[in-house]
């Protein structure tokens, strides 16, 4: 880093979507219907009865969206595969015709200069699979490596960045748990919740496996979490070595199987009878060794040293800056200390920040332009504490701003435009916030303008 407000030669700037966030065309070309297809069906799911169905249009306009990212100088892509587009039940037959489609895009993509970091599942289980179990069962990830297979042989000749899942929480607990607000919106109890975490953890070892067997020379692959994070109240040694041992914690359920091949007595004590089933082997696959962790950093908790041994929590004030959406406030810190955490606790080879990113309800366009100083604000704050972690040794090799294009928000629908292109979702029109334009300079200069 030569000027101090440099990243490093060979930093990775990018953006991020997912399929089903942007893609609509639910029904082309052979897709089977996932999850989140019938979630949104359902009542009262999500803000004003949005759907997926049309989303950003990107299926038939994705030409148009890569030109926009070649204009914006764009050179890292990460984008996701719908499962149900490949095997339309989730397993049986293969659509050769939604193959043929993320064929395409990798080709355009590569044309324009725009390396493709594909994940292979985010979110968009199929819903045949769900009528089978879902995570709960064990076909699922059974499925998972037949899928994860198939797409790595495929694309894999023109593919050198793979993520395995994005974020097991949020279609694992958060889809399966009581008052959880996301597809297939269940309600099981522990023992099952636990069952499919371990499901989860066992595809990404497949998307490891496939990687390596079917990716080619230089491929590299790595799970993306949204780990708990917190930040110290204080930088003393007291609050640093609490907030660590709070990290730890939270997230050894999901980071010692990967980094450890198995999971941590401490969590294994608090499942009590509820523990997971786990197989001879499991471990052996979901323990195999990948290239990179990639870091979702959205908000942290605060921490503190309380009692010897036990890190406490400190609620945050109503009156600290928040996003639109509820759970999203603004603690640039997070993206220092989550990844400085994980560094230090399992050495990952490298971080990426995989997502990061804000959203706001109403930001309209007025002669043209958008004004969102707001985001460029905040994504500022956090790239400054990504400087500051990347000088401080920890290994963050590149960062990915969620989200190319405003789009579907989940249960938000489409109220919440986490997007540096903001989207008009009558005309299907792209206009590039003030934030592109800025993150543009950030691109093409190396540093934080
Ligand atoms: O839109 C989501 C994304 O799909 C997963 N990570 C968080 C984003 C913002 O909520």
């Amino acid at each position: 880093m030569s000027r101090p407000d440099c990243f490093p030669r060979n930093f990775v700037w990018g953006v991020a979507t997912a399929a089903i966030q942007i893609e609509g065309s639910e029904q082309a070309d052979g897709r089977g219907a996932s999850v989140w297809d019938t979630f949104a069906r359902r009542p009262g799911k999500i803000q004003h009865g949005h759907t997926p169905a049309i989303a950003c249009d990107h299926y038939k306009r994705f030409p148009e969206d890569i030109a926009l990212m070649s204009k914006l100088g764009v050179k890292n892509y990460r984008m996701s595969v719908a499962w149900p587009r490949i095997y339309p039940n989730g397993d049986g037959s293969l659509n050769q015709r939604g193959l043929d489609f993320y064929s395409r895009l990798v080709d355009r993509l590569l044309d324009a200069g725009i390396a493709p970091w594909v994940t292979l599942f985010h979110w968009d289980l199929p819903q045949s699979l769900e009528d089978r179990g879902g995570w709960t069962s064990r076909t699922t990830a059974d499925a998972f490596s037949r899928y994860a297979d198939t797409v790595v042989r495929h694309l894999g000749n023109r593919v050198k960045r793979w993520i395995s899942l994005n974020e097991i929480r949020c279609f694992t607990a958060l889809g399966y748990a009581a008052g959880g607000d996301k597809a297939p919106g269940r309600n099981e109890p522990e023992s099952v919740v636990n069952q499919t975490y371990h499901h989860a953890l066992l595809c990404h070892g497949y998307a490891v496996r496939a990687v390596r067997e079917h990716g080619g020379r230089g491929a590299q692959v790595g799970l993306t979490d949204n780990s708990d994070l917190c930040i110290p109240v204080t930088e003393t040694t007291a609050d640093i070595e609490a907030a660590r041992a709070w990290f730890a914690e939270k997230n050894l359920h999901l980071l010692d199987p990967l980094y450890r091949g198995s999971y941590a007595p401490s969590y294994l004590r608090r499942c009590g009878t509820s523990r997971p089933k786990v197989n001879r082997g499991d471990f052996d696959l979901i323990a195999l060794p990948t290239d990179f962790l990639g870091l979702n950093v959205y908000s942290a908790k605060f921490v503190r040293s309380g009692k010897p041994g036990r890190p406490e929590t400190l609620a945050i004030p109503d009156k600290y800056p928040r996003a639109d959406s509820p759970w999203l406030r603004i603690t640039p810190q997070a993206i220092y200390w989550g990844p400085r955490f994980a560094h230090e606790l399992y050495g990952p080879k490298a971080i990426y920040i995989t997502e990061n990113g804000c959203g706001y309800e109403s930001e309209p366009v007025v002669s043209g332009e958008v004004n969102d100083l707001h985001r460029r604000e905040f994504l500022r704050s956090y790239l400054r504490e990504v400087h500051r972690a990347i000088a401080d040794g920890v290994p963050i090799a590149g960062y990915f701003l969620w989200s190319l294009l405003d789009n579907f928000e989940w249960q938000d629908g489409y109220t919440r435009r986490f997007g540096i292109v903001h989207v008009d979702y009558r005309t299907q029109r792209r206009t590039p916030k003030l934030s592109a334009k800025w993150y543009q300079k950030v691109m093409a200069e190396n540093r934080i303008v």
